[in-house]
């Protein structure tokens, strides 16, 4: 099993038939093994006609739990005297303007509250794209040129009743230079409870990761998936996140800055097969099994055969072949 705690650790069972493939899941990998995929090879030779894939139920915990931020609560007034702070970061283009407005409109996000946004991003390109998404979304907006503007802008926006400011930033470019010094500083005084990494569906896995450790230096807890509908089938997402490593909050699946915004962690899981709802409690509901799929092909075929969402992660997979 590999060392990170976010690698699923899958499986992939090759044999004559199904239930010969689930036994040796259970087998291997315990009783109460996830079946994440059923496939029937219909062009293979008979001994390895069928496959399934599999992960330890553990893996799959720790996989969800790594993924899945603890809920955002309301500011109270009485006991806290700022704003939630959530900050947008990433690298150029990845869709963190959008998302801002998107976060502040948005009911999975914080619709049902009063949202300002506060902009570091001073290009003057930048600041019209904004200006126009935030009045059309009726959000103030504040500017911000200079750490020393922080208080202001906060205290503004404070007095507009916003429970929660999204700060927006440039692209993060490779070449850190005096404008990126000044925004990292603003963003400092601004403390902000949370810092995304925005990253876009259509990212490799391994750049992904290399942007990961810049972004983990910089104060980034959250990674946020924009432009899934970009990628047929969520394809190479589970990658993806595992490369990123952090809580995913939400992913966004299209440009309209008034919509296209769910909630992550669910939506991600889902694509795997496996539910995201933790019941009263907080104790995950019991997984589809290896064994309660074993005893016959006709339960095997309750599972469905497609879970395009995770192709590409599956080129890590190990295969094991069982025969009768
Ligand atoms: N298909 C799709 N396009 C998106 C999504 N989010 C943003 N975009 C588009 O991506 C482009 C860049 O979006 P921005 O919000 O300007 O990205 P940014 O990260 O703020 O860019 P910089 O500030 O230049 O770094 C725009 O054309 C957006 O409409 C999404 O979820 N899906
Ligand atoms: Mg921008």
């Amino acid at each position: 099993m590999a060392a990170d705690t976010m690698d699923l650790a899958l499986a992939s069972f090759r044999g004559p038939d199904t239930t010969v493939c689930f036994r040796a899941a259970a087998a291997e990998l315990g009783d109460d093994a996830v079946v994440l995929r059923t496939v029937l090879h219909g062009d293979a030779v008979p001994a390895q006609r069928a496959e399934i894939v599999a992960a330890p139920a553990s893996a799959i915990e720790r996989y969800r739990a790594r993924l899945t931020p603890p809920r955002l609560m309301r500011p109270d007034r009485a006991t806290r005297q700022l704003p939630l702070v959530i900050a947008l970061v990433g690298p150029t283009g990845a869709g963190k303007s959008t998302t801002a407005t998107k976060l502040a409109r948005h009911d999975e996000a914080f619709g049902q509250w009063r949202a300002g946004i506060i902009t570091l991003d001073t290009r003057p390109g930048a600041l019209e794209q904004l200006n126009a998404q935030a009045r059309a979304g009726d959000i103030p907006l504040e500017v911000v040129y200079e750490p020393a503007q922080v208080a202001g802008a906060l205290r503004r926006l404070m007095k507009a009743r916003c429970d929660v400011v999204i700060i927006d930033t440039p692209g993060q470019s490779p070449r850190a230079d005096a404008l990126a010094q000044r925004w990292s500083a603003a963003l400092r005084a601004l403390a902000p409870d949370e810092i995304h990494l925005v990253v876009a569906a259509t990212q490799r896995a391994d750049l992904a990761a290399a942007v990961r450790v810049d972004a983990v230096a910089a104060g980034a807890t959250h990674s946020l998936i924009t432009k899934v509908d970009e990628v047929p089938g969520g394809h190479g997402l589970t990658e993806l996140t595992i490369a990123l490593g952090m809580p995913v909050r939400w992913v966004c699946d299209g440009q309209d800055a008034g919509a296209d915004i769910r909630n992550g962690a669910p939506r991600l899981l889902g694509m795997l097969g496996v539910s995201s709802t933790l019941p009263a409690g907080g104790v995950a509901p019991a997984p589809r099994t290896a064994a309660a799929h074993s005893p016959a092909g006709a339960a095997a075929a309750s599972v469905p055969t497609r879970r395009s969402g995770i192709r590409s992660f599956f080129t890590r997979r190990r295969t094991v072949m069982v025969g009768r």
